[in-house]
């Protein structure tokens, strides 16, 4: 059952966020996590906020599901950010997160997002603070500053150092990693969710000294050629169109990822092109990963992909983008479940193209 302390704008979410501010002092045990593999928006968020309470004389420590991504490596505080998935880093942050007084849940709102990790931090005594953008948050945390108006996670950590009054902690570093994910969860400003808001947070991300420009290269111009080439592959091998669906559906076999030496992030943003062909309304991605087949959604205005993603692949998102899985086989099954419940959606599909 939803809470009313998700319920933002009222004096009950207002009391709790801003009562929370006076219990971080220095001295508080804080552990800030994202969810498993962690994007841009989900590092950005963790190592913005962390230097922020740092500035405010509180250590914490990042520590996620599993590995950042290469491309992310850059941003002040990445090279500390501990892995559950590495064994070196398990028993850490196992007595990190039991001897807690805050755990800081950012950019997921369903805590199995969190995968091995989840147990843990269901188990723990310290109090759950989620900040997040996810449609449908879970009743799990203790403190919600949500709004699913925001376009990224990074724009609310944003939001609330202004809500409590430290603007002046704000520098160019915080400024970078906001930017980051601010900028890639808006399909660099240009999906639905690039609001008024989202370009006046930008402006004053600029004002602090972040050079856009060069986070925008390290971000997206720093792939390894076998990752260029693996796109390649997967573009040229991989992909159907379906347009009695509008749909371009793309998958990797497990095969695929080792031929190209995949690393963490290297299958993030493929499931994008399949939206530049014409007439394109979605695009799905199925990944064939040692836990099961993992699939990744994305479809245009007003196209709901979240709504196909839970009803038939234990899934879900946001409206425009969104994951899913399969639990019931094989990647050919997979395949093949889609192949059998593509027709249900016929109408639903027809309705939006002629809307
Ligand atoms: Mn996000």
């Amino acid at each position: 059952m939803r809470s009313p302390k998700f319920i933002y704008g009222t004096s009950l979410f207002m009391t709790s966020i801003s009562a929370l501010k006076s219990l971080l002092i220095p001295g508080t045990k804080v552990v800030i996590t994202a969810h498993y593999n962690p994007d841009s928006d989900a590092i950005g968020s963790t190592l913005a906020f962390q230097r922020y309470l740092s500035k405010k004389g509180i250590h914490a420590t990042v520590a996620v599901p599993s590995a950042v991504a290469g491309n992310l490596k850059w941003m002040l505080g990445a090279e500390d950010i501990l892995a559950y998935d590495e064994l070196v880093h398990k028993l850490q942050i196992d007595a990190l997160v039991e001897e807690a007084d805050f755990i800081f849940c950012l950019d997921f709102s369903g805590i199995q997002r969190l995968h091995n990790m989840a147990p843990l931090v269901r188990k723990s005594r310290a109090k759950k603070v989620v900040i997040d953008h996810h449609l449908d948050p879970e009743d799990f945390g203790d403190y919600y500053y949500h709004r699913t108006i925001a376009a990224s996670t990074c724009e609310l950590i944003y939001d609330l150092i202004l809500e409590w009054g430290d603007q002046d902690l704000l520098d160019a570093s915080i400024g970078a990693c906001l930017y980051s994910g601010i900028m890639t969860d808006t399909g660099s400003f240009r999906h639905p969710n690039t609001t008024a808001h989202v370009h006046t947070v930008v402006a004053a991300l600029i004002d602090l000294g972040v050079n856009t420009n060069e986070v925008h290269r390290k971000v997206f111009d720093s792939s390894s050629i076998d990752r260029l080439k693996f796109i390649g592959h997967v573009l040229g091998q991989r992909m159907e169109y379906l347009p009695e669906y509008h749909l371009a559906f793309m998958w990797i076999t497990a095969e695929d990822l080792t031929k190209f030496n995949s690393q963490a992030g290297d299958t993030e943003g493929i499931v994008n092109y399949g939206l530049q062909i014409t007439g394109c309304v979605w695009s799905i991605l199925m990944i064939e990963r040692p836990d099961g087949v993992k699939l990744s959604f994305r479809s245009i205005e007003p196209f709901a992909v979240n709504t196909f993603a839970a009803t038939y692949f234990e899934g879900g998102g946001h409206k425009n983008a969104s994951g899913g899985r399969f639990s019931g086989g094989s990647l050919v099954e997979a395949k093949k479940k889609l192949m059998e419940v593509l027709p249900l959606y016929l109408s639903e599909i027809n309705r939006v193209k002629n809307l």
